[in-house]
């Protein structure tokens, strides 16, 4: 069985430069992670009934999503992410309602238009910017979008999410190497739930984890649990920092469990040990940030309980509307393929 690793720090990254985290983010954020998993649930449970197609849940990651997030500039900073980012999207700015009707194919989904994948395509609005389900390939356009702006002097941010399995693809060697040598502002987010799909991460690398290689390509890398999320955030923070003032990328490895299988078309019992699916409960993110504000005296019981019945009201009223949206029109099949003459 897999061990979980705990968190280290590998170089100096984390004491560089965190940003402030005040009460009023962590409530937000937590506001956000429980958005996210009212509607993860909620999208399961329609992917159940027959109405969406496919799910890759990210409950576990809801900690590390948000954090990354909240420690970056939204207003100005690029986001290359992958398929496991339903926190992220939500973080950025999309709505319940934009996601529920990414998952159903409705008219007027925001990040392809319905045509893809849940989840997939980009959205010009919260800097998204268009990935393909091939696992790693946001890794080397994540280097190309920071060289661009490294050429015309924009003091900005690229934030490239992926996965340990991602990791193992020549094009994460690629573009660290890249960035690494041309000092670009990447911030490399490695979310390793030690899977790529039903690989466990000893069959991935020799080495303990994702981090390790940084040095190799002469950036920091930090190892953080991707269940607090001050520590995701002062890695992060310090990392954007770091490539903001023309010193060049990062790498940040977030620890975290991936409490559903791999997709809704998997079933992890058939290569997780009983013990370890149980363990991993012990890493959901939520309790454990319920239990940061409690002893931080930020969350009552009747405003936790508010707070949930907030999201689900929220989450219900998207349902109902995503449901009642048509399906595009077949007479837009080729709109936004062909330019118009
Ligand atoms: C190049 C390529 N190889 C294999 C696949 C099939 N595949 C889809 S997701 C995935 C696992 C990726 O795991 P990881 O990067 O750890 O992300 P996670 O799903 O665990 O968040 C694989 C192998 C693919 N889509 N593209
Ligand atoms: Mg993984």
């Amino acid at each position: 069985m897999p061990t979980r690793r705990k968190p280290h720090t590998t170089t100096a990254a984390r004491q560089a430069g965190a940003g402030i985290i005040t009460s009023r983010d962590l409530l937000e954020m937590y506001r956000v992670m429980v958005m996210s998993r009212v509607l993860d649930e909620r999208i399961w449970l329609l992917n159940r009934q027959g109405k969406a197609a496919i799910v890759a849940s990210a409950q576990g990651h809801e900690a590390a999503q948000v954090a990354c997030v909240w420690a970056t500039d939204r207003a100005r900073d690029h986001y290359l992410i992958y398929y496991r980012e339903l926190t992220t999207l939500l973080a950025l700015g999309l709505t319940p309602l934009d996601l529920l009707k990414g998952f159903l194919a409705r008219d007027g989904e925001p990040l392809s238009g319905a045509r893809q994948f849940p989840t997939h395509g980009a959205h010009r609005g919260v800097d998204v910017f268009s990935f393909s389900n091939v696992v790693g390939t946001q890794l080397p356009q994540a280097a190309g979008v920071a060289l661009a702006d490294k050429m015309r002097g924009e003091a900005k941010v690229t934030v490239v999410y992926f996965g340990d399995g991602a990791a193992s693809q020549g094009d994460c060697h690629e573009a660290m190497n890249f960035a690494g040598i041309h000092r670009l502002p990447v911030v490399f987010f490695c979310e390793n739930n030690r899977y790529a799909i039903s690989v466990p991460l000893s069959k991935q690398m020799a080495i303990e984890g994702v981090a390790e290689r940084a040095a190799g390509y002469g950036m920091p890398g930090v190892t953080v649990d991707g269940t607090d999320v001050v520590a995701v955030y002062e890695a992060v923070r310090a990392a954007a920092e770091r490539a903001r003032n023309g010193h060049g990328p990062s790498l940040v490895e977030v620890m975290v469990e991936r409490l559903f299988p791999h997709t809704s078309d998997d079933d992890h019992t058939r290569y997780r040990t009983a013990e370890d699916i149980k363990g991993m409960r012990e890493k959901d993110p939520i309790p454990i940030m319920e239990a940061l504000l409690g002893r931080q005296r930020l969350l009552s019981t009747e405003a936790r309980e508010a707070i949930w019945a907030e999201a689900k009201r929220t989450v219900n009223v998207a349902t109902e509307e995503a449901e009642a949206t048509p399906f595009p029109s077949a007479r837009e099949f080729r709109a936004h393929v062909f330019a118009d003459a």
